[in-house]
């Protein structure tokens, strides 16, 4: 049973914080292995990502084989129905269609010193990719990935999939195809991220590497960090849904599911200011449980870690949305646009009820790699900023350097650092000798 929480009640700040603070994830301790495995990769190359492929994914390779051909590519992508194709050309259309609206604006002013000032943003010149296997391989986080690097004009592009047994999957190199991803490797764990990170004879290097992964590709990304840039690590999946009385329970129980079904440790949470109507989602998770396919995922999900909070109105719903800084929040409620000016925190917001969590997930635009684990409090979802760097930009004239360079010596001096006030001193005597 998923826990029922009343804001009225004595007791509901413990319990509110305790489900806070509930331990979701075991991040099985992977580090050693991992150490060893990219120590291994960075000493023999395409020798010790062979051996692990092999040894990991049953799967021969040689450097030739590393990667897809294009008539691998171009075969497999053939098998994809037509109403798929369309789906994804779809999705991958509208996001492309939102990012673009985020690049960011390069800058140049000049001040009141006389000093021109400003920024550029430039693309990284290389990402990679990563894409789990087996159950969590999802084309939709191939566009949710590539599509930003592609936006942001990152010149070249790489997938890690691996592919146990050699199985691919056709829709995951569609979606990469249509995402302008040029390679795609039939590699992946921690071997994959360490061949990205510091390359090998057959793999270029990348900049940045992005995309979710079990918890040997997520102890690799952390060590790798540095090196090259990461986008985050992923946790389990969450929602919370505010909804009010004029709700069909039946669609947020849906809701509440779609995130649950995706891991035993996604976290599902009801805000409601009606009683009744909270009684009445969990009594429509029950019925829906009994047919859902992933029954065992979602109902594990909702029973350890689900919740049904009752707040007194949906001001102070959306004071403990806040709290939790959801990763997915639905507001299910009349006025949407009027609750979501008291949401401080959250990943993405979904307003209205015809707008369920999945449409976000697939078609809506905005990214689904979204902050979790209430990282949302301070992190963003992925976007085209992943993909860029901002440089500054100064330049100085005369006047400019007369203006503001004594203060430059000056403090140069006072944190004993000679070289840095001459550097600005020279400059200002022969703006003096010119001057006399
Ligand atoms: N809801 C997941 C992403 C996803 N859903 C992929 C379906 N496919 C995390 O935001
Ligand atoms: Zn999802």
């Amino acid at each position: 049973m998923p826990v029922f929480l009343d804001s009225s009640a004595a007791d509901f700040d413990a319990a509110f914080r305790a489900l806070l603070g509930a331990k979701r994830e075991d991040a099985p301790d992977v580090d050693d292995v991992v150490a060893g495995i990219i120590a291994d990769v960075r000493a023999r190359g395409d020798a010790a990502v062979i051996e692990l492929t092999a040894k990991f994914d049953r799967l021969d390779l040689t450097p030739e084989t590393l990667a897809f051909s294009p008539e691998e590519i171009e075969a497999e992508c053939a098998r994809v129905p037509a109403e798929e194709r369309q789906a994804l050309e779809q999705a991958a259309e509208r996001i492309r269609a939102y990012h673009e609206k985020q690049m960011p604006e390069d800058a140049r002013w000049t001040d009141a010193a006389g000093a021109s000032l400003g920024w550029r943003w430039t693309p990284v010149s290389a990402a990679g990719l990563y894409v789990p296997g087996g159950l969590a391989s999802y084309p939709s986080s191939v566009l949710m990935n590539a599509i930003p690097a592609q936006v942001a004009g990152v010149e070249r592009l790489v997938i890690c999939a691996p592919t146990p047994g050699g199985k691919a999957n056709p829709l995951v190199l569609l979606a990469a195809k249509l995402a302008g991803v040029e390679t795609v490797y039939r590699i992946g764990g921690a071997q994959a991220i360490a061949a990205m990170a510091y390359g090998t004879e057959t793999i270029a290097p990348v900049d940045k590497i992005t995309g979710p992964g079990n918890a040997f590709v997520a102890a690799a990304k952390r060590r790798v960090f540095g090196r090259v840039g990461i986008d985050m690590i992923a946790g389990p999946s969450e929602i919370l849904v505010i909804a009010d009385k004029h709700n069909d329970p039946d669609w947020v129980a849906l809701d509440l599911l779609s995130q649950a079904e995706h891991d035993e440790s996604a976290q599902s949470i009801l805000v409601t200011d009606d009683a009744g109507f909270g009684r009445a989602v969990a009594a429509a998770v029950e019925k829906r449980l009994e047919t859902l396919e992933r029954r065992k995922i979602a109902g594990a999900s909702w029973r350890d870690f689900g919740a049904v909070i009752v707040a007194r109105d949906l001001d102070e719903a959306a004071a403990l949305s806040n709290r939790v800084a959801p990763e997915h929040l639905e507001l299910c409620v009349e006025y949407p646009e009027a609750l979501v000016e008291k949401v401080t925190h959250a990943g993405a917001i979904f307003l209205g009820q015809w707008t369920p969590e999945a449409i976000g997930d697939y078609v809506g635009g905005p990214n689904h790699v979204l902050p979790t684990a209430r990282s949302a409090r301070f992190s963003s979802g992925l976007s085209v900023m992943d993909f860029v760097k901002r440089t500054t930009i100064a330049r100085m004239t005369p006047e400019a350097l007369r203006a503001i360079g004594p203060a430059a010596e000056t403090l140069a001096i006072s944190e004993s650092l000679q070289a840095h006030g001459l550097s600005v001193r020279a400059r200002l005597d022969r703006l003096n000798e010119g001057e006399a």
